[in-house]
């Protein structure tokens, strides 16, 4: 195991084989190698800056019907709401205020926004958040058409998030039920083809195999994504896999510090949506180098996997989080070196 750990440091490509004996590592003294190895590359690239997003569910309507999400369309658990503009704006003032980096726009496929008609008032809605708050936007709206895309980023969207959550076709049809494999995933290059960032990522814990693991590394390689993330599976109430044995989540923490040894300049998200602020310091650890899933609290907007937990208490904001950045000797980066990362990933789309 040291000799992989030390191939991976040093930059060599890991084997398959290689991979699969770190996923399988379970003692503390032996993951605690892996994950100190992965903090070594993330200071190498990143140094001790930390990425914060603030995160916007906007609207929780959905007429997809994914095994896993609790907004599943024929979920009637799921809270639904669609807030107006004037809320979202405000949000977004407030989390840039506070101190995030980037502010990611968050939906269900909702057919409200998903009309022909009133796509535009979509597309006039985050245009106003971007010029309002003036920093980097992601959206994460789903599958959308090429030109709807295009729309994005003609207002200034600077990264499109979607994940395939597995690259295992037959486990991808039993999660996201009718929906397209191929066409989620051209998306994504599609998104750079225009010149936008792309975030590709994994769910854990939810049926797939070590092998399917690797070859989800292997397809993120391929697509070159520029955020790769993984979330262990939140079995959802009401929902068929409600009472699906998962993994413990030290197998999200393993992958994190993979991807960060696989991908070593990539953003690689510690979400606060999986074990909530109690889970930050165990993901930073592992290599993590953005946080995200930061909500502003009592203002009724939800998260995914944890769709309340540490909001309201405010666990989920900047100043929630600062000591354990500090804890784990990390920062906060500037607004400035953040923006410098983004321009300098996608001027590599643009020379394509
Ligand atoms: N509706 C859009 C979509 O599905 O692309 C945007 C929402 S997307 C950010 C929701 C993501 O949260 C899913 O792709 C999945 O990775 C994650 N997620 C949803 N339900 C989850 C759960 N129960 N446990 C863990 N992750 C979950
Ligand atoms: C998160 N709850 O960052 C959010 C969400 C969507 N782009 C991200 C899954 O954990
Ligand atoms: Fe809809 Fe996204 Fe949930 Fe699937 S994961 S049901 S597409 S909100």
């Amino acid at each position: 195991m040291h000799a992989t750990l030390i191939k991976a440091a040093t930059g060599e490509a890991l084997e398959e084989q290689e991979i699969i004996c770190l996923l399988k590592l379970e003692q503390p003294e032996e993951t605690e190698l892996l994950f100190s190895a992965a903090r070594k590359v993330r200071e190498r690239n990143f140094g001790h800056d930390i990425f914060l997003y603030g995160f916007i569910y906007f609207s929780t309507y959905c007429r997809n019907d994914c095994a896993f999400c609790l907004y599943r369309r024929s979920n009637q658990a799921g809270k639904r709401y669609r807030k107006p503009p004037a809320e979202i704006l405000e949000t977004a003032g407030q989390l840039t205020k506070s101190g995030v980096h980037l502010l990611d726009l968050t939906m269900g496929e909702d057919p409200y926004y998903f009309n022909e008609n009133r796509f535009d008032q979509l597309l006039s809605l985050v245009e106003q958040v971007i010029k309002t708050a003036g920093l980097p936007v992601m959206i994460s709206p789903g599958v959308v058409s090429h030109d709807q895309l295009q729309g994005f980023h003609e207002i200034g969207v600077d990264w499109y998030a979607l994940y395939q959550e597995t690259h295992n076709r037959e486990l991808y049809c039993k999660l996201r039920l009718g929906q397209d494999y191929d066409e989620r995933l051209d998306l994504k290059r599609y998104a750079h083809q225009l010149g936008m960032l792309a975030e590709e990522g994994l769910l854990s814990g939810i049926g797939e195999s070590n092998e399917d693991i690797c070859h989800s590394f292997a397809a993120m390689r391929e697509l070159e994504a520029d955020q790769v993330r993984v979330m262990s599976f939140i079995p959802q109430v009401g929902t068929p896999l409600e009472k699906f044995h998962t993994v413990s989540h030290l197998r999200e923490l393993k992958i994190i510090a993979l991807m960060r040894l696989l991908f070593p300049d990539r953003l690689i998200p510690a979400s606060l949506d999986v074990d909530g602020l109690a889970g930050l310091r165990q993901r930073l650890n592992a290599g993590a180098n953005v946080v995200t899933s930061i909500i502003a609290p009592r203002r009724g907007f939800q998260g995914v996997s944890q769709s309340t937990l540490d909001v309201d208490e405010g666990g989920r904001t900047v100043s929630g989080i600062m000591p354990v950045l500090k804890a784990c000797g990390l920062q906060s980066a500037t607004a400035a070196r953040y923006r410098q990362w983004v321009d300098q990933r996608k001027r590599a789309y643009i020379w394509k």
